[in-house]
């Protein structure tokens, strides 16, 4: 299928590694797609580092940037992805980007990743939650929240499939017609989720993936993971599952690429978070082997 688009992703840029915009323009460009980044910060490296340095673009800033496409009729977009975004006031003028890209586009597929934490840990300031569940799910078109962010939006507790599954049915009826849990933790195994409501007022279709844990830390994996879902799924646009199980291929032969490098190179991979081996992992992404199977429910 070459079914592509026009993407704009705003999201981190960090020099040094693999997060945000570094994790999701060069896969998407791999399937073929237009992607314009706004780096929504410019840091040196992910945060996660004892120290970063660098630059945060604010609400005003990226408004800036949009009315500039818009004076020269270049604001055109199939879809819009974003990623962590660190404060309300600029959450907020995402919320403008969208109302403006949907007054050009009527169709605009708005790709969100709610991303606010994990493990029960949050990384972004509280008051976000609220913005996302109040303002920003209604617009969403797909939405990829791990355990910990759906259970944020949804106010539901996540400890079963059957729980995940509900918190899908929760977030369909509040805006996105496509949604995945890209992680749930079930003993010691990782689960996908993945909801499909085709018809507004019908029982959405549901699957899984199971995904080992492989004993690692990674950054930027749920950014990846994001942007390869909306790949795929404008290719596959009726079969979320398909478009799941490619995702899931391409990044679990990646981080498997990951732990190999490390390892071969005299690492102890379960020692510190893992920079990703994108590059490296190309024809993964470009034409995944189908390793991963969804499971209808
Ligand atoms: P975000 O916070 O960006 O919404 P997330 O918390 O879901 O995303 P990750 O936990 O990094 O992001 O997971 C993204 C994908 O990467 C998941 O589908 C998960 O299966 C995979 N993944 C991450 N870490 C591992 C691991 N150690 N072993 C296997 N798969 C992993
Ligand atoms: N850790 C910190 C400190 C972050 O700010 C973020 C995302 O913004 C993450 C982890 C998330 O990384 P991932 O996309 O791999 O879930
Ligand atoms: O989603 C990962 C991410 C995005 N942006 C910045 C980060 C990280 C993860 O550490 O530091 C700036």
């Amino acid at each position: 299928p070459s079914n592509t688009g026009r993407v704009l992703s705003i999201q981190s840029h960090t020099v040094q590694g693999y997060v945000g915009n570094k994790s999701a323009v060069f896969p998407l460009q791999l399937l073929g797609y237009d992607v314009d980044p706004i780096n929504s910060v410019q840091f040196s490296n992910h945060t996660g580092y004892p120290t970063f340095k660098g630059q945060v673009l604010n609400g005003r800033q990226l408004l800036d940037l949009i009315e500039g496409l818009e004076e020269n009729n270049l604001l055109y977009y199939t879809h819009l992805l974003t990623g962590y975004i660190g404060s309300v006031s600029f959450l907020n003028s995402v919320l403008e980007v969208v109302d403006k890209l949907r007054s050009i586009n009527p169709n605009l597929t708005y790709v969100c990743d709610p991303v606010m934490g994990d493990e029960g840990k949050l990384y972004v300031p509280e008051d976000l939650a609220l913005v996302y569940r109040e303002k920003v799910v209604p617009v969403a078109s797909m939405l990829t929240p791990n355990q910990f962010e759906a259970e944020l939006l949804t106010k539901l507790r996540i400890a079963s499939e059957t729980d995940g599954r509900e918190a899908c049915n929760i977030l369909h009826a509040a805006g996105p017609s496509k949604v995945v849990i890209t992680s749930i933790n079930i003993e010691g195994s990782l689960l996908l989720i993945g909801s499909h409501q085709k018809h507004k007022e019908q029982a959405p279709e549901q699957f899984k993936i199971v995904i080992p844990r492989i004993p690692a830390y990674f950054t930027g994996t749920g950014d990846l993971m994001t942007a390869l879902l909306l790949g795929w799924s404008n290719k596959y646009p009726d079969s979320l599952d398909k478009a799941a199980e490619l995702a899931v291929s391409s990044l679990q032969a990646l981080l498997q690429r990951t732990v190999n490098d490390y390892t071969s190179a005299g690492f102890d991979s379960e020692s510190s978070s893992l920079e990703i081996r994108l590059i490296q992992s190309q024809d993964d992404i470009r034409e995944p082997k189908l390793t991963f199977k969804a499971h209808k429910y």
